[in-house]
């Protein structure tokens, strides 16, 4: 099971993610397969991350860029 997370604009996670960074969410949803849409308040570029135990330091991170409509 992972935890697909997006991070509040201009929050990034620091050496591993943890319940230090819960204030810094912006969205979340467990996943397996499925497909979900959200709003992002903002454009910019958002940092996503596995909030599943030991999975971003397994290198599950990205960045997520929001563009203006
Ligand atoms: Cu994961």
């Amino acid at each position: 099971m992972h935890e697909f997370v997006i991070m509040k604009l201009g929050a990034t996670v620091g050496d591993d993610f943890g319940d230090e960074d819960e204030g810094n969410i912006y969205w979340e949803i467990e996943v397996e397969s499925k497909t979900v849409t959200f709003t992002a308040p903002e454009a910019g570029e958002y940092q996503v991350v596995c909030g599943t135990e030991g999975h971003f330091v397994a290198g599950m991170v990205g960045s997520l860029t929001v563009v203006a409509p």
